[in-house]
């Protein structure tokens, strides 16, 4: 239930670009909330209600200028931004700036100043925002890269509050973060927190190698190992955490769903509608350049031109959610992609048979649920991604042990799922003869895979991340 809020402030505030609901336009010019179940929502709806929390974020539509709204047990906090903002600090700064500079620069990230702008006055914006919400001694949880000053911005403001940080993406290596011009304002913004979180141990220490270099901190504890999984540096006599925290998924929910009869019975119907193929291969990946959607197009185009698999047998369906479509980079990677399933159905399908079956299109979550579990290889070949949930989520989806999870080594999720057939995205004989070899798995050496897959992944979720992040914190909130 969705409600006009009250003024009061909240002892757990997460911030984030985006609220966990969406401001709707309908076409007679009435608005409403459409609420949008993403991986942090649900991680942190348990600790935001018991705490009667609040969420701090944009709404999605520019040019608009909202209420804060009582969702239940916590209230949404909007942060308006204009079109000229969203087009400077959204899709300029945030998603062609920080982005591909964040993804080993597989895109040339690009460096104007007036986007740099835009970006600091939005997390002004964001951190006064969540200044006058926060209740005194409150724990705040900051989120993601288009909001890295936020922190410092926080604690000038409000220096009684406990302020964590997560980033969501990789944290580049060291030679490619100093390509930034303003390299020394983040990583400034980023030690304003008491506790800076990453998904791998590797970008922890690229950070912690950063801040002493650029910000004159000192390390009180040099390593991030396995088992002291923090780090501390100390600057302006305050000593800031780092560490490596893996986001995961709600497994235990996802199981349940895939088990059920509806979705199996819906996965039963999407094999038939594929025309009964003996394998189903499949992709599901926002549309973005970092994804390597390409890559295994091309792999697969040349399985089929090299005659080891044929399109009666093997079909590949491709779910790719529309993203960022006003950037300039995306735009040309979707006429790449969309030429080459063209191309491949031009040559090995038949009328009636698509080889690659494409949807540009976001489908309901069940129907996704339904695709994994009818899926037998699932591929995930990013050039490089900060975890990816797809692959985790694919391996929730079967409890029935069968399917193969074809997984990029340059994907956060790699160094838990080392039971995947893991790839290198560069090289492109090594993932033909990995998925061919994910076809052509026998039943045991696919179940023997799944069950230490699911081994992981059942037992390390997005509840357990939450809550040993907030520990590190020191937060009370934990539920
Ligand atoms: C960033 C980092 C990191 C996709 N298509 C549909 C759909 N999805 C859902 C998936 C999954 C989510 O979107 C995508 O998450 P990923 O982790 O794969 O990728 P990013 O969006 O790039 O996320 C990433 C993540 O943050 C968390 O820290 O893992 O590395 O880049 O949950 O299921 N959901 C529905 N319909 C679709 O068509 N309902």
């Amino acid at each position: 239930m969705i409600d006009a809020a009250s003024s009061a402030t909240a002892d757990f505030v997460v911030v984030a670009n985006r609220l966990p609901v969406d401001l709707e336009r309908l076409p007679d010019g009435t608005q409403r909330w459409k609420t949008s179940p993403g991986g942090l929502v649900t991680a942190l709806e348990p600790f935001l209600r018991v705490h009667h929390g609040a969420w701090v974020g944009w709404p999605g539509v520019p040019d608009v200028e909202v209420e804060p709204i009582k969702d239940d047990d916590m209230t949404l906090h909007p942060v308006p931004l204009s079109t000229v903002e969203v087009a400077d600090y959204y899709e300029g700064f945030s998603n062609a700036t920080l982005w591909p500079l964040y993804h080993d620069v597989v895109a040339p990230p690009v460096f104007h100043r007036h986007w740099w702008n835009a970006y600091q006055e939005i997390n002004e914006r964001f951190a006064a925002a969540t200044a006058k919400v926060a209740s005194e001694n409150a724990t705040v949880w900051v989120q993601d890269y288009q909001l890295q000053l936020v922190p410092r911005m926080l604690r000038e403001l409000r220096p009684d509050l406990r302020i964590g940080f997560f980033l969501h993406i990789p944290f580049p290596p060291v030679e490619l973060f100093l390509q930034l011009p303003w390299r020394t304002e983040l990583i400034r913004g980023l030690l304003g927190a008491d506790l800076v979180g990453f998904h791998l141990p590797g970008g922890a220490q690229n950070f912690m190698f950063l801040a002493r270099r650029l910000a004159g901190a000192s390390a009180s504890r040099s390593t991030v190992g396995i088992r002291t999984r923090l780090g501390e540096v100390n600057v302006d006599d305050r000593t800031v955490r780092v560490g490596a925290f893996p986001i995961s998924i709600d497994s235990t929910a996802l199981d349940k769903m895939a088990r059920s009869k509806p979705i199996r019975q819906r996965a039963g119907q999407i094999r038939g509608e594929l025309g009964n193929p003996k394998t189903i291969l499949l992709g599901v990946d926002r549309l973005d350049y970092t994804k390597g959607i390409d890559v295994r197009l091309r792999a697969l185009e040349e399985l089929y031109a090299d005659g080891r698999i044929n399109a009666d047998d093997v079909v590949m369906v491709q779910l790719a959610t529309p993203s960022r479509e006003r950037v300039e980079h995306y735009q040309r990677m979707r006429n790449d992609i969309e030429q080459a399933v063209g191309r491949i159905n031009g040559e090995f399908g038949r009328v009636g048979h698509p080889a690659v079956h494409y949807l540009h299109q976001s489908i309901p979550r069940e129907e996704l649920i339904a695709f994994y579990v009818a899926a037998d290889v699932m591929l995930v070949t990013p050039v490089r991604d900060g975890m990816n949930l797809v692959a985790k989520e694919y391996v929730a989806c079967r409890p029935d042990l069968d399917g193969a999870l074809v997984l990029s080594e340059f994907a956060g999720a790699a160094a838990e799922l080392t039971r995947a057939f893991l790839v290198n995205p560069h090289d492109l004989d090594g993932i033909k003869s990995a998925i061919e070899r994910a076809i052509r798995a026998g039943p045991d050496e696919r179940h023997r895979r799944m069950r230490t897959l699911r081994r992981q992944v059942m037992t390390h979720d997005v509840q357990r991340w939450a809550q040993s992040f907030l520990a590190a914190l020191g937060s009370d909130a934990r539920s």
